[in-house]
């Protein structure tokens, strides 16, 4: 992994604790953008990601970004760097 991840979220969302227990479980070290607990002024993710919601996960290694689905990012996350 030569290039850090990027998690767009807030701190009280229950979708993106999900995800950050699992790059904290797979002991990936990313940066965190932390957004607006207002959806309209998430005006920087929607830029990004063309939606308001998170978490959205950006990996900059694969130019994956996975947005408002933690399901789908745990499963990224666990296929892709389960077995560092
Ligand atoms: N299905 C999505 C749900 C994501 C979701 O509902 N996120 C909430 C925050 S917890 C959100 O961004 N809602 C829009 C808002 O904050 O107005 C997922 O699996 O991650």
């Amino acid at each position: 992994m030569e290039k850090m991840l990027e998690l767009y979220q807030f701190e009280e969302c229950p979708y993106c604790k999900v995800v950050r227990t699992k790059l904290t479980d797979l002991g990936i070290s990313y940066i965190i953008h932390n957004v607006s607990r207002e959806q309209e002024e998430r005006t920087d993710l929607e830029k990004i990601s063309e939606q308001k919601f998170v978490p959205v996960l950006v990996d900059p290694n694969t130019d994956m970004m996975i947005s408002d689905d933690d399901e789908k990012a745990v499963k990224y996350l666990e296929e892709t760097y389960g077995a560092e």
